[in-house]
């Protein structure tokens, strides 16, 4: 019996072929390390672990498995998981036939898990329980929830304990999701190339779709749920309208239906001007009755054939993109246009704030916020605000965009970028935890002390339903997924911080350092220390002390400080730096573009502090004269000049600590590992050498004593060109 509406019934594997599949998979993952299988490498714990946890594992019972493709999806997974780890897969029967059973049941699915009277009551539709139990005599385990997602989720995580080797003799853990949407945002294009895209090709194969099903789908979809992730938005948010013709929408529904079991639910990028594009109407105004009609026309078409359909994700008046303010509309009309054809099927409407304008001359770090403050209580109660982390776009440091905490009526949802556009693409290693921990701790003060933007994310600080949060995936169709094992981590991190926003960086770095590699202790030790150095490390050779868009053009590949010449002011990295004999930096004070005013009191007074604003975001907020004082007692270019050599001798540092780990490591991944950190020492050193050329050139200061001359001139560094730096 299976009592979950969400997973629609379907013709199911018989058992024999699921532990037949799990054999397969077994001598599969003996080959190579080829980084296909992510966190479900399920090889072999060390033999004193599996001979630990063998006599608690001998029995998995999943009553009614036979009719449901969720739980029928759970089996194999553990099947799969606890058979590699163990090197013995579990019994799997219907009975308790002694101690070491698994037994996977919601209350309604399992009378024996019914008469344990679990407290199941606040978990929700996707929470779990994990506990140890007795019945009838024999010791085990039980993993219940309240719907098959959330049994979905509690196997997962319970393998997750095995994995980091974690003792489950005496286990009791709840869990359960602090954010609803959980999503990864595709910009993938119809031709298959990927908008910041650094591991290959998109992994749908769009032509060949519905009829070709690449296994891929399915093992995106088991990642995926592994960590949490329930949704993804398979198209570019500048999107093409043929996404939503009946063509592709059949190739949209044969991507859900695969994952569906696994709790996934698809969404697509909305073109505002599809209407117009591919509905033959000579509008796509949202006040005109025909567009509405057009939209709740096209939402039904989807609905026929996606059920679960989870909603649009909009970029609008942005960048080129076309939106309601193209006749004289807000954001907000706009939005509720597609919300209202969404909403009898319970879909949602995620609407971008990513946007500013060419012909305003506001500082751009404050266009967003005020395009859509004012709109507050305006959007209908399906549309949510997506928001990026920071102000600019996805830069490797920034301040918590100030829209956190300043709409009190409008749901907003986070927007972080897991692929590594500002972030030396995915050769270089920068562990973005510590990046996505900064931000969702950062305090809005909205409400006072703890307004933490993890509050705003999550809903609790307004109280809102609708809640959620997005990366852009850094998934391609490269053998590892995302271009490097170590860009894997972020892929990770999302997804788990996605869960529980909560945890650190760090605890998260373990798991996966151990799910990843091993429990070897110096394997951990250094393997964490380079995790959790490498973000400030690319910050320091690139953007330090807050600095910001110093990328080349368009590609973003490099340094470019030196750009000036670009139509639009806020394209030019001079924009940014403002750096002359002078001084440098952005003065986003009141004595400049009072950006700050955008914050709540006390975190615009601290902004607005030469003193309280720490010298991460120092240039950020203010532009200071070269000799100025920074804490570390340096003047303000020696400071500079000290960051860019910090971030170059770390980058050189990850190598060495790297190598040091040889013996611990197989020999595909370190030796990929090896070569792409190799890059990343010395594009660091190109970065620090062109930066310090510029900067020098620009201040007309000698270098601190100790700190090496650039190698080549300012004039090498600017002729350098990048005419096919993937991803652009
Ligand atoms: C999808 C930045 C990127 C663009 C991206 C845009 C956005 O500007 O460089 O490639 O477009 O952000 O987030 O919409």
């Amino acid at each position: 019996m299976h009592s979950d509406a969400f997973f629609p019934p379907r013709t199911l594997l018989p058992f024999s072929v699921l532990l037949f599949s799990a054999f397969l998979f077994a001598a599969a993952a003996a080959k190579a390390e080829d980084g296909y299988d992510l966190w479900l490498r399920y090889q072999p714990l060390e033999q004193e672990t599996r001979h630990q946890y063998r006599p608690q594992l001998r029995q998995l019972l999943i009553p009614g498995r036979e009719q449901s493709p969720a739980l029928n999806t759970i089996a194999s997974e553990l099947v799969r998981g606890v058979g590699g780890l163990l090197e013995r897969a579990p019994a799997v029967s219907e009975h308790i036939r002694g101690d070491g059973f698994v037994l996977v049941a919601t209350p309604q699915s399992s009378p024996l898990v019914r008469a344990e009277k679990l407290p199941l009551k606040g978990l929700g539709d996707e929470g779990y329980l994990i506990r140890s139990v007795k019945i009838r005599g024999h010791q085990g385990t039980v993993i219940t929830a309240n719907s098959e997602r959330g049994l979905l989720y509690g196997g997962f995580h319970f393998l997750r304990l095995l994995q980091t080797r974690t003792s489950i003799a005496e286990v009791d853990i709840s869990g359960q999701p602090r954010i609803g949407l959980r999503l990864l945002n595709h910009w993938d294009n119809l031709d298959r190339t990927v908008e910041r895209g650094y591991a290959g090709q998109s992994i749908w194969d769009w032509w060949n779709l519905p009829d070709v099903l690449d296994p891929r789908y399915t093992d995106y979809a088991r990642a995926n749920a592994a960590i949490g992730i329930n949704g993804t938005v398979l198209n570019n948010v500048n999107a093409s309208a043929d996404s939503l013709t009946p063509r592709y929408l059949a190739k949209a529904a044969a991507l859900a239906e695969v994952f569906r079991p696994y709790g996934i639910r698809v969404y697509l990028s909305a073109r505002f001007s599809a209407p117009v594009e591919i509905g033959g109407l000579t509008t796509a105004d949202p006040k005109d009755p025909e567009v509405q009609r057009w939209w709740q026309g096209k939402a039904d078409e989807i609905y026929r054939l996606i059920p679960d359909f989870g909603g649009f994700l909009v970029k609008a008046n942005s960048e080129g993109q076309p939106g309601p303010q193209d006749y004289g509309r807000s954001h907000a009309e706009g939005a509720n246009l597609l919300a209202r054809a969404l909403k009898p099927r319970g879909g949602v409407v995620m609407w971008r704030a990513f946007v500013y304008q060419q012909d305003n001359p506001e500082d751009r770090a404050k266009q967003a916020y005020s395009d859509f403050v004012p709109l507050d209580g305006q959007f209908d109660d399906n549309v949510i605000v997506q928001v990026k982390n920071g102000p600019i776009d996805f830069q490797p440091r920034e301040p918590f965009h100030p829209m956190f905490g300043a709409m009190a009526k409008t749901p907003l949802m986070m927007e972080f970028q897991i692929t590594k556009e500002y972030l030396g693409f995915a050769s270089h290693l920068a562990y973005l935890g510590p990046m996505y921990e900064e931000v969702l701790k950062a305090d809005t003060f909205a409400r006072g002390a703890g307004s933490t933007v993890t509050r705003v994310v999550d809903g609790s600080l307004y109280g809102h339903r609708l809640t959620g949060i997005a990366g852009v995936a850094n998934i391609g169709s490269d053998r590892d997924w995302s271009g490097s094992t170590f860009n894997q981590a972020n892929w990770y991190v999302f997804g788990r911080m996605a869960w529980n926003p909560d945890l650190s960086a760090e605890e998260v770095a373990r798991d996966w350092l151990k799910i990843t590699f091993s429990n070897n202790p110096t394997l951990l030790d250094i393997g964490l220390e380079m995790m959790l150095a490498s973000r400030q490390a690319v910050v320091d050779y690139m953007t330090p002390l807050g600095l910001a868009h110093l990328m080349a053009t368009g590609h973003h590949y490099g340094p470019g400080p030196w750009v000036s010449d670009l139509a639009r002011p806020e394209w030019n990295p001079a924009y940014y730096h403002r750096a002359d004999r002078n001084g440098i930096g952005f003065d986003r004070t009141g004595d400049g573009s009072n950006a700050v005013a955008q914050y709540a009191a006390p975190v615009a007074a601290r902004f607005a502090s030469r003193s309280g604003v720490g010298d991460d975001l120092l240039l950020w907020f203010h532009h200071l004269p070269w000799d100025y004082p920074v804490a570390s007692g340096r003047d303000l270019w020696g400071e500079l000049v000290y960051r860019y050599d910090r971030g170059v001798a770390t980058a050189q540092n990850l190598q060495d600590q790297w190598h040091s780990l040889e013996n611990h490591i197989d020999p595909e991944r370190f030796d990929k590992t090896a070569r792409l950190l190799a890059v990343q020492a010395r594009e660091a050193k190109w970065w620090r050498d062109a930066s310090v050329a510029y900067f020098q050139s620009v201040s007309g200061r000698r270098l601190p004593a100790g700190s090496a001359q650039p190698s080549h001139s300012l004039e090498y560094y600017q002729q350098q060109q990048f005419p096919w730096a993937p991803g652009h």
